[in-house]
Formats: C-alpha cells, structure tokens, sequence
C-alpha cells in the first residue's frame, strides 16, 4: 500500500439539522462540502456523529416506529450514492457516523469509506453518555443510553493510503483511555464527530467551559499519544438546543492547526503529515521503551477491583 505521509484534510463540519429536514437534504448538505473539499485537494473528509438527521437523543420517543426512522439497518449507500461517486472518481477517504441498526440492536457508529467506495472501517460508540429514563427536569434530554448499545468492535485501526486510521465518536473523545488503544496500535491520525451541547444540565457551572474541554481533551491526547486528531461537529441552534463547533485539526504537538469560524456548514481544512507522530513517538513519548503496560494493567485492577 503505497501510503502517503503528506497531505490535505478536512473536518467538514455541519449545522443544525432540524428535526424536519429530510435526509436527502443534509446529504445534500454534506455533499456540497465534498465538492468544496475535492477543489481544495483534500484527501481525507470527516463528517459528524449522526450526521444524517437531528441529533435525536435530545427527545423521548416512545413511538417504535418513530425512533426506528433514525436508524440506518445498513450503510445508506443509495442514499448517498453521490458521494460515494465522487470518493471513488476523486480518491478521498471520508468517515462519517450514523444511528445503526444490525440485527436489531442499535449502535450509534461511524464507518470509513476509501477511494474505492467501499465500507473499509467500522466503529461503534463506545463511551455512552446521558441517561436511560425520561427526567422531566431537564430542558432536553439526552438519552444514549435508551437508544444505543455499547459499542463491541473495540476501538479497531485501519491501514488505508493514508496511513494507519481509528475512530472514535464524541464521548469517546473526553477519555484518555480511547487515544492509548489506538495508539498502541499505531493509529496515526484519529477521526471523530461530536455533537455537544452547550449547557449540561448536570453541571451547568461548566456550560462556559464546554469549548475549552472540547479541545482540551483532544489536544492533550494527541500531543500524549503523537497522533493527529481530525474533529467535526455538528453544531449551532438545533430545535432550540445550542451546539457547540470548534471543529477542528490538531497536530501531534497538540497544536490547533485549523478551527471552525462558524456554528453552521463549514470546511475546516489543513496539511497532514504523519511525520510528526513518529517526532513525537521517538523523543517525546518513547512507545518502544517508555510505556509499561503490566504497570497500567495493575493500576486499573486495584482501582476498578
Ligand atoms: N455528547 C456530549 C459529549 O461528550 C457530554 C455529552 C457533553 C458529556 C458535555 C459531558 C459533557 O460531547 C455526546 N453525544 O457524547
């Protein structure tokens, strides 16, 4: 696999999408970011986490067949059979999430598509946040937990042209734990989308740090780890409920190196070079040597146990 160490990605990071929107147009949506991004030589797109509909945790659905239109029971191939023409005519690489629906039981996954415009990575959620019941008191819900299983493919890695890739979904991205599995595999550049809310009920005295931990999180691992994080949002007012953006582009150094100026549809775009983990992997955090891992086995065991 001849890989490339240098080259042009993006975080295509969307608006709200309102409840009524169909999934047609938000494909449509994010199809026109493809085409800004393949104008620009970008080689790797990421889109959000549910990316195709309104972020639907925030409602208690009691109606079966309700909930069920959010789930995908395969990857919308046809429904997104645009894009998937232009990965393939113009050799990009793109990751997106969506509500999934295997068997039944529902994941809330990510998948890579390759420049072959086939399915080549899947990721299931793994750290899911909110609540199972329906607590009146607060102003939305959140209710991953009712509407998600938690993920069971671990947190896998894959060789593609551009180079050794892993996912993770929002949540995912506040543990230090997700970058050091991904890591320890040789994962060079980590992909996730994320939707935030700005105000968290149960802890409303951080709802004017929720742009601050958002980057904190992922800066810190990406310098700790040597990778490079590419995040996207999916942002703005949506049916009332502020999300946050702050898509952006972090290096190995732990450096923003792009950052969305918008809430709404944006391409937030930068240069790659996975040069800078092995800089990072060889003098900083030595991976070869310095890591002991019966030492962090043991830790776990007498804190978990
Ligand atoms: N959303 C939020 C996230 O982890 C959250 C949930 C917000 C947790 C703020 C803690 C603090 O960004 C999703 N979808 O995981």
């Amino acid at each position: 696999m001849n890989n490339k160490s240098k080259y042009t990605a993006a975080a295509a990071q969307l608006g709200p999408i309102d409840p009524s929107e169909p999934k047609e147009s938000v494909v449509a949506r994010m199809l026109n970011l493809l085409i800004e991004a393949k104008t620009k030589g970008t080689e790797l797109v990421v889109f959000p986490e549910l990316c195709l509909t309104t972020f639907f945790p925030r409602y208690y659905i009691t109606d079966p067949a309700n909930l069920d239109t959010y789930y995908e029971s395969e990857v919308p191939i046809s429904l997104m059979s645009d894009m998937f023409e232009l990965v393939r005519k113009e050799k990009i690489i793109i990751s997106f999430g969506y509500a999934e629906r295997d068997n039944g039981i529902p994941f809330n996954t990510s998948v890579y598509v390759d420049s072959s415009g086939n399915i080549v990575g899947k990721y299931r959620k793994i750290h899911l946040p909110g609540h199972y019941e329906y607590e009146p008191d607060r102003p939305f819900q959140h209710l991953e937990k009712r509407y998600f299983t938690k993920g069971n493919l671990g947190f896998p890695t894959f060789d593609t042209t551009l180079g050794r890739l892993g996912m993770c979904i929002c949540n995912d991205r506040r543990w230090p734990e997700t970058y050091r599995v991904l890591a320890l595999q040789g994962c060079e550049v980590v992909t996730l989308g994320y939707n935030t809310p700005k105000h968290y009920p149960l802890a409303p005295e951080h709802d004017h740090l929720q742009e601050f931990h958002n980057h904190l999180c992922m800066q810190a691992a990406a310098y700790a780890n040597g990778m490079w994080v590419i995040a996207s949002a999916k942002a703005g007012l949506e049916d009332n409920c502020e999300l946050i953006g702050g898509s952006c582009i972090i290096s190995p150094r732990g450096e923003i190196v792009a950052e969305a100026n918008t809430t709404m549809d944006e391409l937030v775009v930068a240069q790659i070079d996975l040069n800078e983990c092995t800089l990072i992997r060889e003098n900083i955090f030595d991976f070869n040597f310095d890591i002991y891992i019966p030492l962090y086995i043991y830790i776990y065991y007498i804190f978990f146990y």
